[in-house]
């Protein structure tokens, strides 16, 4: 019973995920919680995967794409960086389980050497390129720091060595890339690891159904914090 029954025909459970980072880490909080997908979204270019559960599948989407797909009601549940959900915003979203997955921090980086703290004093107008528009608005407007926004889709650390912009915002993970193009960190905005979220109105109607997954999941979750390297 491998074959794949289209959407229409689907009764289960879908959980939307990204490939890469994420769907590396979620994996093994699935296998706790018994599920295991039947095929590898790193070698297929199938996009619904069957998982060893009939009753769940996997549907491989963009990171950024995640909530719109959950909100909606495409997918029951789906695991999003708090960077995504936070800039994607929304009520539609149930967010049970912090995952403590894929973390990170979103932060604005300057050239090394850049006087930030002399230019935001000074009440220059910094030129900001970043993917997070809308995270990158409130925490400059809560600074009272005038900026031009540039919106890009990747590559942010590009956009000060070409004269694109005087500074950025992105996620900071190991620092390497920063550092690997002459650039540092000089404020943090927010903390982001990787969540659980779950339609708002399916968590409502089909709680009993969704809620063992979420437990499942969630149960992992402080099975790793208590065995892994927890500090
Ligand atoms: O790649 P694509 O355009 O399809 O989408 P995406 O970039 O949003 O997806 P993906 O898989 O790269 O990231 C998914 C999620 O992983 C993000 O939404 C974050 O929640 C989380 N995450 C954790 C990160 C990082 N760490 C991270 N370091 N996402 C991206 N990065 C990038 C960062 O943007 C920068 O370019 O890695 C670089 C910095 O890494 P370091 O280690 O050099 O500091
Ligand atoms: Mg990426």
């Amino acid at each position: 019973m491998s074959e794949l029954s289209p959407i229409e025909n689907f009764h289960g459970i879908t959980l939307a995920l990204s490939k890469g980072r994420i769907f590396g880490e979620t994996l093994p909080l699935l296998a706790r919680a018994g599920i295991q997908p039947l095929v590898d979204p790193e070698t297929s270019r199938q996009l619904i995967l069957p998982t060893s559960r009939a009753d769940i599948r996997l549907v491989i989407v963009r990171a950024s794409d995640v909530p719109t797909y959950v909100e909606r009601g495409a997918a029951d549940l789906g695991v999003a960086g708090l960077d995504v959900l936070m800039e994607h915003g929304g009520t539609g979203l149930h967010q049970p389980v912090d995952l403590r997955i894929a973390c990170c921090r979103l932060m604005v980086a300057v050239p090394q050497g850049f006087d930030y703290d002399g230019a935001i004093r000074r009440g220059a107008r910094l030129r900001v390129a970043t993917k997070y528009a809308n995270l990158a608005r409130a925490h400059f407007a809560a600074k009272g720091v005038h900026v031009d926004l540039i919106k890009l889709y990747g590559s942010m650390e590009l956009a000060p060595l070409t004269g694109l912009a005087d500074a950025i915002v992105d996620l900071v993970s190991s620092g390497n890339t920063l550092k690997a193009n002459h650039l540092e960190a000089v404020e943090p905005i927010a903390d982001i690891s990787s969540r659980l979220v779950v339609n708002a109105a399916a968590w409502k109607l089909h709680r009993a159904r969704l809620e063992p997954l979420v437990n499942a999941v969630e149960q992992g979750v402080r099975e790793f914090q208590r065995g892994g390297s927890g500090s």
